[in-house]
């Protein structure tokens, strides 16, 4: 089964799948041993992961490289944060055939310019393509793929440029009439309201992606009442959690002047080496080292 094809049947199965961010196989890893129906190859966490602000610093091959080792160490559908897609619908074909190629799941692709300012930066300077330039780059995306079943998600950042409800079911409608499988709609606001008025003024047949992470307070149950969101990405929390938990052992360590106390406050060594799977380079070593 293709990884677009397993994604559509864990839509189909559950009704609404839960992603979660990934910056290393090791994390994605992690979100399968918990659980979740797939990874969010996100360009924010690699960001952060090189030290680098979220404005298009990342190369497509930085990127790239990370979900292919992501895709390597993991079964699950991962659904790729391509940003802008690197440059216009051109490059866009380009994209699609390497991240297909290289085992991801689907694409989110955003309707700003590149170079693109991260999402939820309180004063972020947000431009939009024009919605003719940005249908073409999903007719390019389309265009470009071999899986019927590789999704192409079509993500409009209008409520986070700030230009209103209106426009983001326009930009929605428009990128629906281009042929994308999924709206993703973005919002910053602090509620859950932005994105529950656009909700429920969808008109569309395609389903809906959101990304809670401004407005916690929209948990499952929230989303399976309002129906139409197939899909929630858990946009930063497996780069939060891993900064959360190392500014903690750092600073004990510190106050500490060693490492006898967090010692038992974090996990063994034996428990990295499960995650190595090293029990299978035991078994290597035993059947072929002579
Ligand atoms: C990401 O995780 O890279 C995203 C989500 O695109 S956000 O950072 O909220 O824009
Ligand atoms: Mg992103």
């Amino acid at each position: 089964m293709s990884k677009g094809k397993l994604l559509k049947s864990r839509m189909a199965s559950n009704g609404l799948v839960h992603i979660m961010a990934s910056h290393s196989p090791l994390s994605a890893r992690l979100a399968e041993e918990a659980g979740f129906d797939g990874i969010w190859a996100s360009g924010f966490e690699l960001s952060a992961l090189y030290g680098l602000a979220d404005v298009s610093l990342i190369s497509m091959t930085q990127h790239l490289d990370m979900v292919r080792a992501m895709a390597d160490q993991t079964a699950m559908p991962i659904i790729a944060d391509v940003d802008t897609g690197f440059g216009n619908a051109v490059n866009v074909i380009h994209t699609v055939r390497q991240y297909e190629r290289d085992g991801a799941a689907a694409l989110v692709i955003e309707d700003k310019t590149f170079p693109k300012v991260t999402s939820l930066a309180a004063d972020g300077r947000q431009e939009l393509l024009g919605i003719d330039e940005f249908q073409g780059k999903l007719e390019a995306a389309r265009h470009a793929r071999r899986d019927p079943d590789f999704m192409i998600i079509a993500r409009t950042e209008a409520l986070i440029a700030g230009l209103g409800e209106a426009e983001a079911l326009k930009r929605a409608a428009a990128y629906e009439e281009a042929g994308a499988d999924m709206i993703l709609v973005h919002s910053k606001k602090r509620t859950p309201d932005e994105i529950e008025g656009f909700v429920k003024a969808w008109q569309g047949q395609i389903p809906i992606v959101i990304v809670p992470t401004a407005y916690p307070d929209m948990n499952a149950e929230r989303i399976a009442g309002l129906g139409k969101i197939r899909m929630v990405i858990y946009g930063n929390h497996a780069i939060r959690a891993a900064v959360t938990a190392m500014q903690q052992v750092f600073a004990r360590i510190r106050a500490d002047g060693g490492i006898h106390n967090v010692n038992k406050d974090i996990v063994p060594v034996e428990e990295i080496f499960r995650l190595q799977r090293m029990d299978e380079v035991k078994q290597q070593e035993a059947r072929f080292l002579r």
